[in-house]
């Protein structure tokens, strides 16, 4: 077989072998009991600034030390062997980057950056806690936010664009520990399947794709995919 063209759309599951809860866990998932939705939204920042940052302090503190699985290595020998290969991910901990990945699509923006409110002040800030909550911009003294988009906001379209275009010539779309319920994000494996591709899905559940996935293969994604791939890639030439 020639080298397929494979595009990888992650999300939480992916980092939950290196101890990162995700958004569906229950009761880790939860910051005094607010659901991760309840805060992730332009509403909740404009209302109560110091209460989202409270809660993406300590997001920042969980992910800190946080280091890549086996599933984030395999996405970036991935990345190494295959000349067609796109990584679209979800996850805003940054740990696809700290693994190897460069060529990779965030839709949803980086935890690890932040920017103004009001100007175009934008930065990596990794210190764990901030010193200050809310943070406020150093150029012109307005409040920062989380580099990442919220509930509500849009996509930035060029990344959207990218991703679709990827999913779209993909003869293989891997999705790796999504619940795909999140939009437009979720739409993404369905470019490969319109297009005659296959979809094969890694997650420890079904959800609403694994009825169009060609497999679903069940466990956790550190296990899963790196067996996946080491079989695979018998089959290259
Ligand atoms: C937009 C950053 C419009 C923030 C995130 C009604 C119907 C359809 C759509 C909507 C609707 N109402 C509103 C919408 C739109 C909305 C949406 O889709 N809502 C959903 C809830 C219905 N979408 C939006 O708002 C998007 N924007 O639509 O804008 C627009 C257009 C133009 C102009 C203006 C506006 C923006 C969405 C982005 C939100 N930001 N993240 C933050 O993190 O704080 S979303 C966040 O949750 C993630 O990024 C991810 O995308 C999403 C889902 O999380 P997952 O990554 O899938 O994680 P989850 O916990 O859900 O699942 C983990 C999975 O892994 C599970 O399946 C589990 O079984 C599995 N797993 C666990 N362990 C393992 C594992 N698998 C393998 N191995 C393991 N070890
Ligand atoms: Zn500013």
């Amino acid at each position: 077989m020639t080298f397929p063209k494979i595009a990888v759309l992650t999300g939480a599951g992916v980092s939950k072998g290196s101890g990162i809860a995700t958004y569906r866990d229950g009761a880790d998932s939860l910051w005094n009991n607010y659901h991760p939705q309840d805060l992730a939204t332009p509403e909740a920042f404009a209302r109560d600034p110091k209460l989202v940052w409270e809660f993406y302090d300590w997001r920042r503190r969980m992910m800190a030390p946080a280091k890549p699985n086996a599933a984030h290595l395999t996405l970036a020998e991935m990345e190494a062997v295959l000349p067609d290969f796109t990584l679209v991910t979800q996850n805003i901990d940054g740990l696809h980057r700290e693994a190897g990945n460069r060529n990779i699509l965030y839709l949803h923006g980086d935890i690890w950056s932040v920017r103004c409110t009001e100007c175009d002040y934008r930065a990596e800030d990794r210190r764990v806690p901030l010193p200050e909550l809310p943070p406020t911009c150093p150029r012109c003294g307005a409040l920062l936010r989380p580099d990442i988009v919220w509930f509500g906001e849009a996509l930035d379209p060029a990344t959207l664009y990218r991703a679709e275009q990827a999913f779209s010539q993909a003869d293989i779309a891997l999705v790796v520990g999504t619940s795909a319920v999140v939009y437009p994000a979720a739409f993404l494996p369905h470019y490969t399947r319109e297009k005659g591709g296959r979809i094969i899905e890694f997650n420890m559940e079904k959800t609403p794709l694994s009825r169009y996935a060609a497999e679903t293969l069940l466990g956790p994604a550190e296990e899963t995919l790196p067996a996946w791939w080491e079989e695979f890639k018998k089959q290259l030439v």
